[in-house]
């Protein structure tokens, strides 16, 4: 067993007890209640899932395992040469809660590389599609297609499924999807975008130093890679992509059910699609202005109030829990200031960032007027010459990979049951409407 498998089922064991405890002795303690608003709102800010692998402060923004972004990326083994750790250090983290010691690290990246091998029928699967069809759908139907190597459901067939011993065969299949996903991710990317050249893995390099040698990048991107997939993987388990992925292997479908159902979900231009629609709604900016008008504050104003005024969201701006500026989007905005601080580009989001708060503060509608995630990601990836934006989500979809699929583990760990909140009628919520 590995040391990373080792060290999971020792947590495991000493987690089990505590959950056990609060169903048994404190089932009935109520830690919410529902409104009329929240049942037709989304279900938003309900208490009402449990996951220890990241948490979600409106003011603070994440934490993966207790640690905020500068803290994990300050307390991991860096890739060798690089100032960020690898996409491995981290796996091992969210997975276990603890630090790993390089050893630990290179254990994974060795296993890593046997596990990412990705079998041909995956691309005969991608290359049935057409061509034009969105990287997300590609990337998904090359996820469902894995589903026939699940072990999960070789277990769940063998006759000898077993509620307490199923994360193993779940773990096995979350670690193959997290190390099949960057190759089936860069294997699309050449076949999409790049005539199909595709470019081999290099047995000496970790997670995102392969994944910028397959797409075809060279240093610094392994570190944009490294960091792009840290920052993507957890958002706690309420957003739409993790809570899919949840609920669908709540049902004990395996890992490649449930992730595929997860990234069709993160294909939403509220959630996942939202860095592409950053980089649409520049270029349409941009080319609106006409060649050689330089963007001012004046100008970016006024179309950010032409987006509201059209009945359109501001891409990259708001968020359902958070209530200040995404800490995702200050760890990209400082590489940016560190690599590429006089980048039009990056100049350009800046200004938005300048104005857009003040603009949707006065429209009034966001509850949150600051930036989240996407309004930055774009900006690095169109620097390096990735400048296929719509491909921006696919690689949102290799980083949440690591939650999702860190998550589903624990959920066959502790045993959490089948997802099914109750539904309630429109003449059930008028009648307890006049109730008061
Ligand atoms: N531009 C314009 N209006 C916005 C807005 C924005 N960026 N963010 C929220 N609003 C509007 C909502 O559409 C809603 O309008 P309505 O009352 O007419 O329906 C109102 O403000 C209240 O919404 P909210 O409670 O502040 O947000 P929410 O929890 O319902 O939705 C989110 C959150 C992210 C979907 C929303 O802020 C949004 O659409 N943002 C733009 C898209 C985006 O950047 N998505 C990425 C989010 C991060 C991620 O998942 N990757």
């Amino acid at each position: 067993m590995s040391k990373l498998k080792d060290t999971l089922a020792q947590k495991i064991q000493e987690h089990r007890p505590r959950t056990t405890r609060l169903v048994k002795e404190f089932g009935k303690v109520i830690i919410d209640q529902v409104t009329i608003d929240q049942c037709i709102g989304g279900a938003r800010d309900i208490r009402a899932l449990v996951t220890d692998i990241s948490y979600l402060d409106p003011q603070e923004g994440i934490r993966f395992r207790g640690k905020t972004i500068p803290e994990t990326f300050a307390a991991l083994p860096k890739a060798s040469g690089s100032e960020y750790p690898t996409v491995e250090a981290f796996w091992y983290m969210l997975l276990t809660g603890d630090i790993p010691t390089q050893a630990e690290v290179d254990e994974v990246v060795a296993e890593f590389k046997e596990r990412g091998k990705v079998p041909s029928y995956v691309f005969d699967v991608i290359k049935a599609l057409p061509k034009d069809s969105h990287p997300m759908v590609m990337l998904s139907a090359g996820i469902l297609a894995l589903e026939r190597e699940s072990e999960f459901l070789k277990f769940y067939n063998s006759g000898k499924f077993n509620k307490m011993t199923c994360w193993e065969p779940m773990y096995e299949d979350a670690s193959n999807l997290v190390a099949k996903i960057a190759p089936i991710a860069a294997f699309i990317y050449r076949y999409k975008y790049k005539n199909d050249e595709q470019i081999a893995a290099d047995p000496k390099l970790d997670y995102g130093a392969n994944f910028a040698q397959m797409i075809g990048q060279k240093a610094p991107y392994d570190d944009v890679a490294r960091m792009y997939f840290v920052l993507h993987s957890d958002h706690e388990s309420g957003n739409v992509s993790a809570h899919t992925t949840h609920l669908v292997a709540s049902a004990l479908s395996d890992a490649y059910y449930a992730y595929s159902a997860g990234l069709n979900g993160l294909a939403g231009p509220l959630h996942g699609l939202a860095n592409q629609e950053v980089l649409a709604w520049i270029m349409e900016f941009q080319k609106k202005l006409g060649e050689g008008v330089e963007p001012t504050k004046e100008n970016v104003t006024k179309a950010l109030w032409d987006t509201l005024n059209a009945g359109q969201v501001v891409p990259g701006y708001g968020h359902a829990v958070l209530r200040k500026t995404d800490p995702r989007y200050t760890s990209q905005r400082e590489f940016c200031l560190k690599h590429l601080p006089s980048d039009p580009l990056f100049k350009l989001v800046s200004m938005i960032f300048e104005v857009a708060p003040g603009v949707l503060m006065e429209h009034g509608k966001a509850k949150n007027p600051w930036p989240n995630v996407d309004a930055q990601s774009g900006v690095i990836q169109w620097y390096y010459g990735v400048r296929e934006w719509d491909f921006y989500t696919v690689l949102f979809g290799v980083g949440r990979a690591l939650g999702c699929m860190a998550n589903i583990t624990w959920d066959r760990a502790l045993g959490y049951a089948i997802e099914r909140p109750k539904s309630v009628t429109t003449p059930m919520l008028e009648k307890w409407a006049e109730e008061g």
